[in-house]
């Protein structure tokens, strides 16, 4: 395999572009030749974490299993791509430390909340205001940035193509020989 591996690991509120990002980012790391995956709630809280809610235990359940699984591609060879909210500097540290700090690239999609729900592309925020949905990351559960991510991108901002291109700034140099 002609790659170094590494986690990309998204955080950031609902709505703010995470996956997004993840997907236009896999397909030009794709077509470099570069083997990756995706880790996001398509594949994981509708599967393995299909127990777990949104109560802060439940959530560091979430990311702690995420994190071992997404170890395990790294480990692999594979650029592994997570795009979780991940709410909390603890949440991504347990990750960071599963995974191996040297591996773990955490970029922060920075959206502001004003933003997200002026989407709200699936209509939870405005459940969440009705009190419809509870522990709503960013209405009703914390959400704090991250300190010191690799990279921060505000897709209010920056187009989807203008922050995979900083993305691949940043990872190319790191995976390929
Ligand atoms: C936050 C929620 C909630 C609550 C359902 N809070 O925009 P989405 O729909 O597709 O992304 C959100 C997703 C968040 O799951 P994560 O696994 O990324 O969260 S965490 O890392 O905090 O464990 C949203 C939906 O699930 N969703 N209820 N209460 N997001």
């Amino acid at each position: 395999l002609k790659q170094h591996s590494v986690m990309i690991w998204f955080t950031g509120l609902s709505g703010s572009g995470k996956s997004t990002i993840a997907i236009a980012l896999e397909r030009e790391l794709q077509k470099r030749g570069l083997l990756c995956r995706i880790l996001d709630g398509d594949n994981i809280r509708s599967g393995i974490n299909n127990n777990l809610g949104f109560s802060a235990e439940d959530r560091i359940e979430n990311i702690r299993r995420i994190a071992e699984i997404g170890k395990l591609f790294v480990d692999t060879g594979i650029i592994t791509i997570a795009a979780f909210i991940s709410p909390n500097n603890d949440i991504r540290e347990m990750a960071a430390n599963i995974i191996g700090k040297e591996d773990f690239m955490e970029i922060y999609v920075s959206t502001p909340i004003e933003e997200c729900e002026r989407r709200d592309v699936k209509g939870l925020y405005a459940k969440a205001r009705k009190g419809e949905i509870k522990n709503f990351t960013g209405i009703s559960a914390p959400f704090e940035a991250p300190q010191h991510p690799a990279l921060s991108l505000d897709t209010s901002k920056l187009s989807v193509e203008e922050s995979v291109n900083k993305l691949l700034e940043l990872i190319l140099p790191r995976v390929t020989r």
